[in-house]
């Protein structure tokens, strides 16, 4: 059976982005459902049953299916221009374990699942861990399948269209209990690890994290022939918000607040917009402190929208409280690698949305620059080796 390496190796060349760099692997595209296509046989291979379940986790049994198993998993869907690791890595990890674990002869005297989450980035629906909380119900059904994308579809479209049944999309109390522990191993996506010392870190927090959509609305216009004076541009407010965010966050500590994605209507190099979209993603363990950074960035954003003759309006899409990992299986998994500093993590993770339901814990594989979403990710081959045999031995203490 492959390594690791040799797993990750095997789908380098899925879903490259020749404009961005990196990886653009939404979930439901070509690329994300080749890769799915990939792991089903990568379990079958090691003779695991696979079922792909009413909202579209895949899982892959070691054992009879019932409550109360060890899971493992992560995604295969990435950012826009993404990187190899962020999802794969746990998931390639999660295979390896497995071959580890039957080379040692291990016999699970308990189910051991490794599953495969939809949509974790959020990139194309634009809710991060869709797939998580419809298993879990942190997001309503009629919520979850009204969400659209870029062109249009919405969720139940592409659902439906990928062999789900939009009426069965949402909690399942039913798989959720199946889940004893559930563990995922991750990139990490920060310098918390450096570049020497242990290569693996046990997962304490996840901050508190969300999104917004500010639309900024203006006059659109002919570039040449409307004076300066007589514009309502939402362009030029919607740069001031940008400004107006990164000052706000800038003077929070520990907050990061970032605007990533920026839209304009119609988007005509001659034509003044008459509408800007931005999204902004906002984050720090404080929730209540969180909440006023997004009020300050309102009032910012109206008074900027007003100077320049046009509104502005601000929705939340998505948000998710702090999370503290499950204590017990934590320090579990703490004796199991004893050389395992603990880290906190400022990127939202499945894993973080389980918490909320059953016990949860995270292992993060050292990235020596911490670049994440960004075709520069990397772990290096020996680390990555590393975290499959921590996985291992965290799987088989655990089980
Ligand atoms: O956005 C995040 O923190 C995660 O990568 N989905
Ligand atoms: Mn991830
Ligand atoms: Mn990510």
């Amino acid at each position: 059976m492959e390594t690791v390496n040799q797993l990750l190796d095997s789908i380098k060349g899925v879903g490259r982005d020749a404009v961005r760099g990196g990886y653009s692997r939404a979930v439901y595209s070509t690329p994300e459902l080749d890769l799915r296509q990939w792991f089903i046989e990568q379990a079958q291979q090691r003779g695991l049953d696979v079922e792909t379940d009413r909202n579209g986790i895949i899982w892959a049994w070691w054992g009879k299916p019932q409550d109360g198993a060890l899971v493992t998993g992560s995604h295969l869907d990435s950012v826009p221009g993404g990187g190899a690791f962020d999802g794969p890595l746990g998931v390639a990890s999660a295979l390896a374990a497995v071959d580890i674990l039957k080379a040692r002869g291990v016999q699970p005297p308990r189910p051991l699942a490794i599953t495969v989450f939809p949509e974790e980035e959020g990139s194309r629906f634009g809710v991060a861990c869709l797939g998580s909380r419809l298993l879990t119900g942190a997001i309503g059904v009629e919520k979850a399948l009204n969400l659209r994308d870029a062109d249009g579809n919405t969720f139940a479209d592409v659902a439906r269209s990928n062999g789900l049944d939009p009426r069965h999309v949402g909690p399942d109390p039913e798989a959720l209990a199946r889940i004893g522990d559930f563990v995922e191993l991750h990139v990490e996506q920060g310098k918390g690890l450096g570049n020497g010392g242990p290569a693996i870190a046990v997962g304490s927090s996840i901050l508190g994290h969300g999104r917004w959509k500010l639309s900024v609305n203006g006059q659109g216009n002919h570039a040449g022939t409307t004076l300066m004076a007589d514009r309502a541009d939402p362009m030029v407010a919607a740069a001031q918000i940008v400004l107006a965010v990164r000052d706000t966050a800038a003077k929070q500590p520990d907050a990061r607040a970032t605007v990533g994605r920026l839209t304009p209507v119609p988007g005509g190099t001659n034509v003044i917009a008459s509408r800007v979209d931005l999204w902004l993603d906002a984050r720090h363990p404080d929730d209540a402190v969180t909440a006023q950074l997004i009020e300050a960035i309102y009032r910012s954003a109206k008074e900027a929208a007003a100077a320049e003759g046009c509104t502005v309006t601000l929705t939340e899409e998505s948000y998710s409280d702090t999370v503290y990992f499950d204590a017990g299986l934590s320090r579990r998994i703490g004796a199991l690698l004893p050389d395992a500093p603990v880290l906190a993590t400022g990127a939202g993770h499945d894993a973080g949305v389980l918490a909320g339901s059953v016990p949860s814990a995270m292992l993060f594989v050292r990235n020596p620059s911490g670049i994440s979403h960004s075709p520069e990710e990397y772990v290096a081959d020996e680390d990555a080796a590393t975290g499959a045999v921590a996985l291992a031995d965290v799987l088989e203490g655990l089980l």
